[in-house]
Formats: C-alpha cells, sequence, structure tokens
C-alpha cells in the first residue's frame, strides 16, 4: 500500500492545502492532513496570543470544512469537549500536547479512556463516537496546532468544572484570516 506522501504532494502553501481541501472528498482529508508539511512561517499571519486561554484563528471556514490554527501559550488547556457530531483532525505545527480522551458511563461519570502525547508533526483524529477529549500544552514555550473539521463546528457540549456538568457552547474565532488575493 502506498504512503500518503506517495499519493499526494505535500501541500508547500496554506493557499494549496485549501484548495485541496476544497476540491477533494472528505475521504481524503486524513491523507492530505499527514501530508503538510509547512514551514512555520507560512502560520506567521494567522497567530494570535491570548493570556484567558487559547486562541482559535480562523484559515478558511466554508459549509464543507473548516482549517484553524490554534495558538497555546504555556500550559494553556482546553475544558473537555466533544465536536458537535463533525469529525475532527489535529496536525501539531509546533510543540507538545497531550490528549485526554473521556467516555461517559451509564451512571454519568466521566472516566479517562486514554492519553496520548502528540509533537509536531504528529497527527490524531476524534469524533464522538470516540469520545470526548480536551488538549493541552505540554510545551515549555508557545505552542501551535491546526486543526480540520468537517463539516465546521459551529457550537459544541464543554464541561463546566464548577457546575459538574456539560454546557452548550458556541465557538467563536479569535482573528480570521485573510489571503492576499482575497483583500479588498
Ligand atoms: N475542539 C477544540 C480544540 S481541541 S480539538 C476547539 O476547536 O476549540
Ligand atoms: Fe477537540
Amino acid at each position: 500500500m502506498n504512503s500518503p506522501q506517495e499519493n499526494h504532494t505535500s501541500y508547500q502553501s496554506l493557499e494549496g492545502l485549501v484548495n485541496a481541501l476544497s476540491n477533494e472528498e472528505k475521504s481524503k482529508y486524513t491523507d492530505i492532513i499527514r501530508s503538510i508539511n509547512l514551514p512555520l512561517s507560512a502560520f506567521e499571519n494567522c497567530c494570535s496570543w491570548s493570556d484567558k486561554g487559547y486562541t482559535r484563528n480562523c484559515i478558511r471556514d466554508t459549509d464543507k470544512f473548516e482549517l484553524i490554527l490554534l495558538c497555546w501559550e504555556k500550559g494553556q488547556v482546553t475544558p473537555i469537549h466533544d465536536h458537535g457530531g463533525e469529525e475532527c483532525w489535529v496536525h501539531i505545527i509546533q510543540g507538545k500536547f497531550r490528549e485526554t480522551v473521556y467516555n461517559v458511563d451509564d451512571l454519568g461519570e466521566l472516566n479517562v479512556v486514554k492519553t496520548n502525547i502528540s509533537n509536531t508533526g504528529d497527527v490524531t483524529y476524534m469524533s464522538d463516537f470516540m469520545g470526548c477529549h480536551s488538549l493541552e500544552n505540554l510545551s515549555d514555550a508557545r505552542s501551535l496546532s491546526l486543526h480540520l473539521y468537517a463539516k465546521p463546528i459551529r457550537n459544541c457540549n464543554a464541561f463546566d468544572d464548577d457546575l459538574g456538568e456539560f454546557v452548550h457552547k458556541d465557538l467563536t474565532y479569535n482573528t480570521v484570516f485573510e489571503f492576499e488575493d482575497e483583500l479588498t
């Protein structure tokens, strides 16, 4: 069997990546997201940072998919959350992350199913049938992760530690990137 690298070119620009995601079927998304080999500089205009939490920076949002760059200060972490019924691929652009996967048992208790450490270049996949998860920047420095959702996630359920239950959460962007040929 051919490796993804043999089947697909490595995407040399963000625009090339976005075009591939627009033109290909969802069944190709795992191969595409694994083939990304972009320099850090490709993402520098998409970054924003906040002491309040990781930031969500939109690269492209269509009816079919959503590609966002998450920017993490040291120690920042997501709440435990699901993915609104959509598929989620994560490519670590820079840094080291811990993913903790949970399921909810018959009593409504959250149980850890597994933890997974990802480093620069690693790709992970998540979907609601696998449970819910949290992601944490374990690096001693800022980190970047690229997230592909198909279709886009407009909202999800996130665990509220104070309430001890999941709450509905609308997902928003900190920044929206515009490609040069789209600037007016
Ligand atoms: N689902 C989270 C990131 S961890 S996959 C989000 O989109 O904010
Ligand atoms: Fe997630």
